[in-house]
């Protein structure tokens, strides 16, 4: 598939730029499913590296390709941390989420140097907040958190509503480390600063989607070519 084609491309030009020996953190999703992919048969081929994963999903395919394993337990820093997201605006800002791992996702790009995006171009946009805002919450409280989260909307201008996120009628998706997503509809999110402080301020919000200044650079596969943006 053409997407799947962009997201490898973009995978294949940021690990070109990685030297050995860096401590790598490892995003989750399709296109860093490709990064990691790439990266194992380097390190088959010798390539030195130690990484740390955003999931359980990615740390899972990451022992399938015996790829080093660490935590942020033993290494308290990183120097890139490799990522998707799901809208990549001019500045650089993101909305992650969609795979469900943006807790871990945040935590591991606040610990790194640099965080670097991967995407093929479908994901940019002009305004984030087309692609719903993912909130990861906790369970206890959890219809006080969705008030509480609904009126934040509603002061920022939200388009429409918010969903629980499920993987089968009924059944809500439970995050890595135990929590609830709410999918926040925005339409366009204009002072992103603004809604991320009001959304942590909630306090069964347990973080969001929203990356703002996390990210340094970004490879965005086109059709023709892939473009460096910083
Ligand atoms: C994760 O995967 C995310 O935070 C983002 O939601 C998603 C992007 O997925 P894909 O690469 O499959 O489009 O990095």
């Amino acid at each position: 598939m053409m997407s799947e084609h962009l997201k490898r491309q973009a995978a294949a030009m940021a690990l070109a730029t990685l030297k050995p020996g860096l401590r790598l953190g490892l995003g989750t999703g399709s296109t860093a499913r490709h990064f990691v992919d790439l990266l194992g048969k380097q390190v088959a081929d010798g390539f030195d590296c130690i990484c740390v994963p955003t999931s359980e999903a990615t740390a899972e395919q990451a022992r399938s390709l015996n790829i080093p394993l660490s935590d942020l337990d033993t290494l308290d820093r990183l120097d890139v941390t490799i990522d998707g997201a799901d809208e990549i605006d001019p500045q650089l800002n993101l909305i992650k989420g969609a795979g469900g791992a943006l807790l871990r996702e945040k935590i591991v790009a606040a610990a790194s140097d640099v965080m670097i995006v991967i995407a093929d171009s479908s994901k940019l946009v002009e305004t984030l907040g087309r692609f719903p805002l993912p909130i990861e919450v906790n369970r206890f409280g959890l219809g006080a958190t969705r008030h509480a989260i609904a009126a934040v909307m509603v002061r920022h201008g939200a388009e429409s509503g918010l969903r629980l996120r499920e993987t089968a009628p009924g059944l809500p998706y439970v995050t890595d480390g135990g929590h609830l997503i709410i999918d926040a509809f925005f339409g366009r999110i204009s002072q992103p600063e603004a809604l991320s402080r009001d959304l942590l301020d909630i306090a069964g919000v347990v973080q969001h989607g929203l990356f703002l200044k996390m990210c340094k650079m970004a490879y965005v596969a086109t059709p023709d070519g892939v473009r460096t943006l910083a």
